[in-house]
C-alpha cells in the first residue's frame, strides 16, 4: 500500500475478489499509516452502531442489527483520516508560504493533519495566520454585508449533518441568496431531477429489507468494493439464497465478481470467496440508454409476438392466433417470459400506474440492434438474455451510481433505470424498487433540510413564518452555474461548508485563475486541501470538529444526525477527543458567521449551539411530516424511515402516474475533432484509497495499481492500433469544444479489461479535461463518466 507516488509504480493485474485477507490487512496498516491514538481502534467498535457514530465515510445503510464489526476498509481509512494525531498547526502555517503550497499535492495537503486553529490569510507574508474566533466571524460579517447577496455563494459538501445543514441554508436565505451549490450537483442531482418526473420521488425508493425480498439485481455503474463496501453483506446474503445479480460496467470491478466476506472465518481461512455477479455486461461508457434499450426491446417485443400468437393470457386482448409472427419469434418470446406466467410485461400494473408506455414502447421497437449494439458494446443475445433473466424474476431490485448520474445523459440514463423497472411492475414492492447509491454520508438529508439552490423545494412560507424574514424566490445557482459566475466575476464571495471544491468541479485550470478574483473566500474545514491554498483577497481558513469527536457545549455533550442512502435518519454520537482545544464544531461556526452578518429574522442561534435538541426540534416544526417525534427516535435501530410515497406506489407526479419517459436519442450528439482515430470515451473513476478529492495513498490494489494515479486504463487493441504500449506516457487533450486547450499531461498507458474505444483515469487528476458546458441539460451534473479525449504521445520531460 503506498502512500507515496513512487519512481517506478507497478501497474500488474486487477484482482478477482474483494475483501479477505488484504482488505483486513489494509485495516491494521492504514491505523499505523495515520498515527491514530492508541484507542482508535476500540472505537470502531462504536461504528455505525445505534448509539455510536455514523462513518464519514459513505451513505450506506445502517442495519438494525448491525454486524459485530460495522465497517469496512474504506470507513476504517475515513475514520483514521480524521482520528490521526498529525496536526497542521500554527508552526505549519507560519514555515509555508500559500505560493509553496501551490505546488504540493492533494494528498501530501491533507496528510499534515488537522487544522487547529482560525486562519487568516496575511497578503504581506503570504501565509495563514492564526486570529481569533470573534475577529473573524465579524470581519466575514462586515465583508458580506457589503456584497450584494445573489453575488455570494454557499457552497456544501455531503458531510455536514442535518443540524448544521438546516442552518447554514436558513443563514443564506435570511441573508437574501438561494445560491446553495453542493456537491450533490456533480453526484446524484440526475436523480433528484430524472426521479421526480418518472416516479415523483426525490430519492431512490429502496430499503434494506428489498435486498431481502427481491430475487434479482441489476446493479448498474457503482463500485461496490470501494465506494460503498458495507452493501458487499448485503450483495453476499441475497446471492446465498440465490437472488441473480445482473451487471452492467464497462470496467470488470472485483467487488462485483467475487467477495471474500473478512468476517466469515470459513472464507477468510479458505480463501473461499462468493460470486458476486452472475451476468456481467461490460458495457461502453456512455452506453447504458442504448443497452437499457435493447433489454426493453427484447422484452416488448416478446410481448408483442406472443399476442399475436395467442400465447399472452394478458386480460380483455383479442389476441389473433393467425399473426404473421413467425414460429421463431414465438419460441423466442417463449423463452423471455416468465415460465409460469407466459406473460413478459406487466400489463395490468401499466395499465393502472403508467403513463406514456405507448410512446415508448413505438420507441423501443423501432431502433435498430445494429444501432444498439455498436453504442453499447453488447450483442443482441447479451441484452436479449439479461430481458430473459429479468422478466423471469418476481421483484427485481435495481441498484445504480456514479456511472449512471455524471453523464450528458444522465437524467435519460436514470429514467431508462425506471422505465425497465415499470415495465414489470419493479417499483414500490418488497424487494422491487429503486437504489440510488448516494456518496456523502450525509448528502441526501442535506437536501431534506433544504440545501438547494431551487426555491420550490422548500417551505419557504414555513420559514418565513417561524423566522420572520421575506424568504428570497429567485433561483439560486447550482455547482456548474457557481463556476461560471465564479469564472465571469460574477460571484464575489464563496463560503464552504467543507468539501474541497477547486479540485471537484469540472474546468480546473481556469477555475483556479478565476478563483483568485473572488473578493472574499471562507473556508471551513478539517483537513487543508487546494481549495484553501488558493483563495480569495481575503481569505478565512476556519476549522471545525468532525463527527467522531465529542462535541460538548453548554447543555453537555451533543449528537447529530444524518440520512442514509436509503432514506433513513440516525443519530450519531461523536466518540473521540477533540482534535484541538481551538475548534468550534460546525453549528457554532455558522452561528458565529450568521450573528455576525444577518440584521434580520428571528433566529435563536445561541440557544440551538447550546443545545442540538432545539436545532431538530426547528427541523421538526419545519418538515412535521418527514421529522416526526425527531428527538425522541432517531437513535431508535434501524434508523427512522423517510416517508417516500413512491414506495408505496403513490406517484407524486402531475399525472398522478408513474411515466415512462422516452429519450429522444441514444447517445449524445458530439462534434468530434478531426484526429477522432486517437480519440476515446473517458470515464473517470475512483481508487481504492481515496475518498473524493482526498487521497489517502497510491495505490488501487483492486486494480493493481501502486505507486501512481497518473494511470489511463486502456483496452489492449486500442493500445496497438494507436502505436502505444503499456508503460507509455501519453498526454490527454479533450476532443469536444476545442476552441480552449485542455489537456493533462504524462499519464502512464496500462492496458486493462475494458471495452475498446473508452479509457479511464482517476479523479480529481483528470478533471482538468472536463468543459465547464459539458453536462446533463436538465440536472447539470458534470459528465464525469463520459469525455471524447485525444490521446497523444507525452512530449513533455520526465519530472523526475
Ligand atoms: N472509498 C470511497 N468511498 C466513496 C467515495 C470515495 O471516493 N472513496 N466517494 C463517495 C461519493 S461522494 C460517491 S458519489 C460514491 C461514488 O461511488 P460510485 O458510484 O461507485 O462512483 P465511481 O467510483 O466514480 O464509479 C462508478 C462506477 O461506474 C463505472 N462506470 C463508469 N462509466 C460508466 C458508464 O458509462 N456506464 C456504466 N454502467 N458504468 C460506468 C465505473 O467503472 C465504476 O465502477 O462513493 C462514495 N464512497
Ligand atoms: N472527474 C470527476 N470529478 C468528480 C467526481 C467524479 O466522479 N469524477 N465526483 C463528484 C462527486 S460524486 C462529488 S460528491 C464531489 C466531491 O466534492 P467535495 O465534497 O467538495 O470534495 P471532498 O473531496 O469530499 O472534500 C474533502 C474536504 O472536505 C473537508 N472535510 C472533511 N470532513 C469534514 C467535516 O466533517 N467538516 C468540514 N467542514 N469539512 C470536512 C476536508 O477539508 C477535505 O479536504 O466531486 C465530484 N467531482
Ligand atoms: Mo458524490
Amino acid at each position: 500500500m503506498s502512500a507515496r507516488p513512487k519512481h517506478h509504480p507497478t501497474i500488474g493485474e486487477s484482482t478477482h475478489a474483494a475483501g479477505g485477507w488484504p482488505a483486513a490487512r489494509a485495516l491494521g496498516e492504514i491505523l499505523l499509516r495515520e498515527h491514530v491514538p492508541r484507542s482508535g481502534p476500540s472505537l470502531l467498535a462504536h461504528h455505525n452502531k445505534p448509539d455510536g457514530y455514523m462513518c464519514v465515510s459513505c451513505a450506506w445503510a445502517k442495519p438494525a442489527k448491525p454486524h459485530p464489526m460495522e465497517f469496512c476498509e474504506s470507513g476504517a481509512k475515513a475514520t483514521a483520516w480524521e482520528l490521526t494525531t498529525r496536526r497542521a498547526d500554527r508552526t505549519f502555517f507560519a514555515a509555508h508560504r500559500l505560493q509553496e503550497l501551490e505546488e504540493w499535492s492533494d494528498h501530501d495537503l491533507e496528510e499534515q493533519g488537522r487544522l487547529t486553529h482560525p486562519m487568516r490569510w496575511n497578503s504581506r507574508t503570504d501565509k495563514y495566520e492564526p486570529v481569533s474566533w470573534k475577529e473573524a466571524f465579524d470581519e466575514i460579517g462586515r465583508e458580506l454585508r457589503a456584497v450584494p447577496p445573489q453575488q455570494v455563494d454557499f457552497y456544501t459538501s455531503g458531510r455536514a449533518a442535518l443540524e448544521t445543514s438546516y442552518m447554514y441554508q436558513l443563514f443564506a436565505r435570511i441573508f437574501g441568496s438561494n445560491n446553495l451549490p453542493d456537491s450533490s450537483n456533480m453526484c446524484h442531482e440526475s436523480t433528484s431531477v430524472g426521479l421526480p418526473e418518472s416516479i415523483g420521488a426525490t430519492v431512490g425508493t429502496a430499503i434494506l429489507s428489498d435486498f431481502q425480498n427481491c430475487d434479482c439485481i441489476f446493479y448498474l455503474a457503482q463500485n461496490v468494493a470501494t465506494s460503498s463496501p458495507r452493501m458487499l453483506h448485503d450483495l453476499q446474503d441475497a446471492v446465498d439464497r440465490g437472488v441473480k445479480i445482473v451487471t452492467f460496467n464497462p470496467l470488470r470491478e472485483p467487488g462485483l465478481e467475487h467477495f471474500t466476506n473478512p468476517q466469515i472465518p470459513s472464507q477468510m481461512l479458505t480463501g473461499r470467496s462468493t460470486p458476486i455477479s452472475s451476468e456481467y455486461y461490460q458495457v461502453k461508457n456512455g452506453g447504458d440508454v442504448a443497452a437499457l434499450f435493447g433489454i426493453c426491446k427484447a422484452l416488448i417485443e416478446a410481448d408483442d409476438s406472443m399476442k399475436a400468437s395467442g400465447m399472452s393470457k394478458v386480460s380483455g386482448e383479442d389476441a389473433s392466433p393467425d399473426d404473421p409472427s413467425s414460429a421463431a419469434a414465438v419460441a423466442f418470446a417463449a423463452s423471455i417470459a416468465a415460465a409460469d406466467k407466459r406473460h413478459v410485461l406487466d400489463h395490468d400494473f401499466i395499465e393502472t400506474h403508467t403513463a406514456g408506455f405507448e410512446e415508448f414502447a413505438g420507441a423501443a421497437r423501432r431502433h435498430d440492434w445494429a444501432e444498439l449494439e455498436r453504442i453499447s458494446g453488447l450483442t443482441r443475445q447479451q441484452m436479449t438474455q439479461a430481458a430473459r433473466t429479468y422478466a423471469n424474476s418476481e421483484a427485481v431490485l435495481m441498484i445504480y451510481g456514479m456511472g449512471l448520474t455524471q453523464q450528458v445523459m444522465g437524467v435519460q440514463n436514470v429514467q431508462m433505470v425506471v422505465n425497465l423497472a415499470l415495465l414489470r411492475g419493479n417499483v414500490g414492492k418488497p424487494g422491487a424498487n429503486i437504489c440510488a447509491v448516494r456518496g456523502h454520508s450525509n448528502v441526501q438529508g442535506q437536501r431534506t433540510v433544504g440545501i438547494t439552490e431551487k426555491p420550490g423545494l422548500v417551505p419557504l412560507d414555513k420559514l418565513a413564518e417561524l423566522y420572520q424574514f421575506e424568504p428570497p424566490k429567485w433561483e439560486g445557482r447550482s455547482t456548474v452555474d457557481t463556476c461560471k459566475a465564479i469564472m465571469e466575476g460574477e460571484a464575489r464571495a464563496f463560503v464552504s461548508l467543507g468539501g474541497n471544491f477547486l479540485r471537484a468541479v469540472p474546468e480546473t485550470d481556469a477555475m483556479e485563475e478565476a478563483w483568485r478574483k473572488l473578493r472574499l473566500s471562507v473556508q471551513i474545514a478539517t483537513k487543508l486541501n487546494r481549495s484553501h491554498v488558493i483563495h480569495g483577497e481575503i481569505a478565512y481558513l476556519l476549522p471545525c470538529l468532525g463527527r467522531l469527536e465529542i462535541d460538548e457545549q453548554s447543555s453537555g455533550a451533543q449528537a447529530v444526525s444524518i440520512e442514509s442512502s436509503v432514506a433513513h435518519f440516525h443519530g450519531s454520537r461523536g466518540k473521540a477527543r477533540r482534535a484541538s482545544d481551538e475548534l468550534l464544531s460546525e453549528p457554532a461556526i455558522v452561528a458565529g458567521i450568521a450573528k455576525a452578518t444577518l440584521t434580520q429574522g428571528r433566529v435563536p442561534w445561541d440557544e440551538w449551539v447550546g443545545d442540538y435538541s432545539k436545532i431538530r426540534d426547528a427541523i421538526e416544526a419545519t418538515y412535521p411530516e418527514t421529522f416526526r417525534d425527531f428527538n425522541k427516535r432517531m437513535f431508535q435501530p434501524g434508523g427512522i424511515p423517510r416517508p417516500v410515497p413512491a414506495r408505496e406506489r403513490k406517484w407524486t407526479t402531475p399525472n398522478q402516474k408513474a411515466n415512462f419517459v422516452t429519450p429522444p436519442r441514444l447517445f449524445p450528439e458530439f462534434f468530434i475533432d478531426p484526429a477522432a482515430d486517437r480519440v476515446l470515451n473517458l470515464t473517470t473513476l475512483r481508487s481504492n484509497d481515496q475518498f473524493n478529492t482526498t487521497i489517502y495513498g497510491y495505490s488501487d490494489r483492486y486494480r493493481g495499481v501502486d505507486g501512481t494515479r497518473k494511470v489511463v486504463f486502456m483496452n489492449a487493441d486500442d493500445i496497438r492500433r494507436m502505436g502505444l504500449k503499456e508503460g507509455d506516457f501519453v498526454d490527454l487533450t479533450t476532443a469536444i469544444d476545442i476552441a480552449r486547450t485542455r489537456r493533462v499531461t504524462r499519464f502512464r498507458v496500462a492496458g486493462h479489461d475494458i471495452p475498446a474505444g473508452c479509457c479511464a483515469a482517476y479523479y480529481p487528476e483528470a478533471n482538468p479535461l472536463f468543459p465547464l458546458a459539458h453536462h446533463d441539460a436538465k440536472s447539470k451534473t458534470p459528465s464525469y463518466k463520459l469525455l471524447p479525449v485525444r490521446l497523444s504521445l507525452s512530449t513533455q520531460p520526465s519530472p523526475f
